[in-house]
């Protein structure tokens, strides 16, 4: 049965842009086509640098089966490996954004492609492409949620986001694989260099195409496609330049307009980054002062140490940025106190395989994090007392904080109070 499509954006009248067409969405494509696989494998790195497949307490998806097939011990070399990854995998997200809203702009008449289902193989394609658009807009959606430190899902960012990305990226791949050949004969079209010295007056629509991208009765254009691209293309670098100083630092940390957390800290030794104050998660003074105590549990009878104990012990420095899953870091910091592995061996296990870390702070998520034996063994791995020269603030995790080369923040525990060595 053949019936007329409904008035509106169903008619194929109704798309009338001059420059819509299977060129203009190739290069758009390609430059997703380089972008999402990045965003997916930083993705799936960042993800393993928790540890998750060390200890359900830093399993975030115990559910997740053969899709952690790839987890692996975390490193602690190049100290700034987690730092560069999640500054690529949150700055290239943003950047992206442009990109992604002008390819959807480019296609979006065969949302009302009319009738709504052809065949079975047609809606099936249709099925894939609602997986295909709805998991990437999932997954920019929930990461700048995030970013922007906006929590309204439900359950965990990380199990949202990290299942949305398998969801999205099945529906990726079925969509390059339908779509490659396409692509290239759409970029070979036409030539980047001539489109780019075109006017506005030679800007003509493509030939008719089988997707039905190119509109059925063109309107004149008011844009060259040299215009479109450009403007993608300043939206994009714009964004560059206003989030990236927030992982690279320095002096450009002073340009990442977007990023929410303390773009100015103040100055001293502890004027960095704070990711939650001290008063934010109910930390407080009676908790931190001089009734504090660390507890350090391994083989045999807990060992109980006062602060003054712990700066008694062989204080070692070492210099290493904090790097928020949130894409921000600090520049590296100057921290000491005792090496992990030294409070390992004062717990009877030198060679420890794990060592569970607990807060003072109140029982939330952040309380409990388990590291594992390579990040007790480096060097650089401390129960941090002071940094910069001066004893922690509160808000950086006074008494004592764990800093380990290459962790994510998040692992990088503040007001620490009980250490677990485990074989
Ligand atoms: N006890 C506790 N430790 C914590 C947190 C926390 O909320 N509570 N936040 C973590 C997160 S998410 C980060 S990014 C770092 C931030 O450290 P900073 O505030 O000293 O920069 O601390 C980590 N350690
Ligand atoms: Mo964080």
């Amino acid at each position: 049965m053949h019936s007329d499509p409904p008035p509106g954006p169903f008619r194929p009248g109704f798309w009338r842009s001059p420059i819509r067409g299977p060129w203009l969405t190739s290069v758009f494509g390609l430059v997703l086509l380089i972008g999402i696989p990045l965003m997916f494998v930083t993705g799936l790195l960042s993800y393993a640098s928790y540890n998750p497949g060390l200890s359900p307490l830093n399993d975030q998806t115990p559910d997740k089966g053969v899709l952690g097939f790839y987890l692996f011990g975390w490193p602690t070399h190049p100290y700034w490996l987690y730092r560069l990854l999640q500054g690529v995998h949150v700055t290239l997200g943003v950047v992206l954004v442009p990109v992604l809203l002008a390819k959807l702009w480019s296609v979006i008449p065969k949302l009302f492609a009319w009738p709504p289902v052809r065949s079975v193989a047609h809606g099936l394609e249709r099925l894939s492409l609602l997986l295909l658009v709805g998991g990437v807009i999932f997954e920019f959606v929930t990461g700048i949620l995030n970013i922007q430190l906006y929590y309204v899902f439900p359950g965990s960012f990380y199990r949202l986001h990290f299942y949305g990305a398998w969801v999205f990226i099945a529906a990726f791949v079925v969509h390059v694989c339908l779509k490659l050949g396409r692509m290239t004969r759409a970029l070979r079209s036409r030539s980047m260099t001539a489109e780019l010295r075109t006017g506005l007056s030679r800007t003509l629509p493509e030939p008719p195409d089988q997707d039905g991208l190119v509109a059925a009765a063109p309107a004149a254009p008011t844009m060259t496609r040299r215009g479109a691209l450009g403007m993608v293309g300043a939206g994009s670098l714009l964004l560059l330049v206003v989030t990236a100083g927030q992982s690279i630092g320095g002096r450009l940390r002073a340009t990442a307009l977007l990023a929410p957390h303390n773009r100015d800290p103040g100055s001293g030794p502890n004027s960095f980054q704070i990711n939650k104050t001290a008063a934010a998660v109910g930390v407080t003074t009676a908790l931190t002062g001089p009734d504090w105590r660390l507890e350090v549990r391994g083989r045999g009878a807990p060992r109980i140490f006062t602060r003054e104990q712990l700066l008694a012990m062989p204080q070692h420095a070492a210099a290493l940025p904090i790097a928020c899953v949130e894409g921000w870091s600090t520049d590296d910091q100057h921290w000491s106190g005792p090496r992990l592995a030294d409070l390992a061996a004062l717990a009877g296990l030198p060679d420890a395989g794990s060592v569970l870390v607990q807060s003072i702070q109140p029982p939330g998520p952040f309380t409990r994090v388990v590291l594992r034996g390579n990040q007790i063994r480096d060097p650089r791995s401390l129960l941090a007392l002071r940094v910069n020269g001066a004893d922690l603030s509160l808000d950086h995790g006074y008494p004592a904080r764990v800093i380990v080369p290459a962790n994510p923040g998040v692992n990088n525990t503040k007001w620490v109070h009980r250490l677990t060595f485990r074989a």
